[in-house]
């Protein structure tokens, strides 16, 4: 199994379907090492401890972490299951960026920004990674998000081990009137 497809794989099943591998989340969303490599083996027996910290290590979003220890891996935002990642709310920078894709925004304009099937919208914190985020859905565009003055009126704010902003929803109103052009 290459490197990318066990990430696939870990995403998939540490953020949504740990069932399907026969395993089962603590309530902060870690999971054994030693429980995860078996079921892994089971279908892949060629996947190893040493790959599997080789994919946590280099991960492009660093999407993986281990316990300090080491005895358990979780993933580090992007759950859809109700996992608590005991994150301290902390205040924002005065504005983040949403990339979404073009045919998305007239319903964003109407509702915000909703999470979906997942626990938390996810914002970034640079226009960049906000378009490579949009590009996974289509034709891209940035979206300003007034995260300091949505903070100001009481919404919490979470930052994930690897960077990536989490909030509940973002109303329409807390969103800049402008897209910025993703190029
Ligand atoms: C859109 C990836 C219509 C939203 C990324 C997005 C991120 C609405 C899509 C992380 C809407 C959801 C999350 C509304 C939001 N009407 N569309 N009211 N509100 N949307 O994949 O933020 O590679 O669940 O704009 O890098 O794209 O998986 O969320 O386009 O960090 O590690 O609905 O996933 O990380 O899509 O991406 P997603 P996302 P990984």
């Amino acid at each position: 199994m290459q490197n990318q497809a066990l990430s696939k794989t870990l995403s998939y099943v540490l953020r949504h379907k740990p069932e399907e591998l026969g395993l089962h989340l603590d309530a902060q969303g870690w999971v054994s090492v030693t429980a995860l490599l078996q079921a892994l083996q089971a279908r892949h027996p060629e996947v190893t401890l040493e790959q599997l910290h080789e994919v946590v290590a280099t991960n492009d979003k660093k999407r993986f972490a281990f316990s300090e220890d080491e005895q358990l891996i979780r993933a580090n935002q992007g759950h859809s299951l109700a996992v608590d990642l005991a994150l301290e709310a902390v205040p924002p920078p005065e504005v983040l960026y949403h990339g979404t894709a073009t045919r998305f925004l007239s319903s964003i304009r109407a509702s915000g920004l909703q999470r979906g099937t997942r626990q938390y919208v996810h914002l970034s914190p640079d226009p960049e990674t906000a378009t490579a985020v949009g590009q996974r859905h289509g034709c891209p565009v940035v979206l300003t998000v007034h995260a300091g003055e949505l903070h100001r009126a009481g919404a919490a704010f979470y930052i994930a081990e690897n960077g990536v902003w989490l909030t509940l929803t973002v109303p329409p109103e807390f969103i800049g009137a402008e897209g910025l052009s993703a190029s």
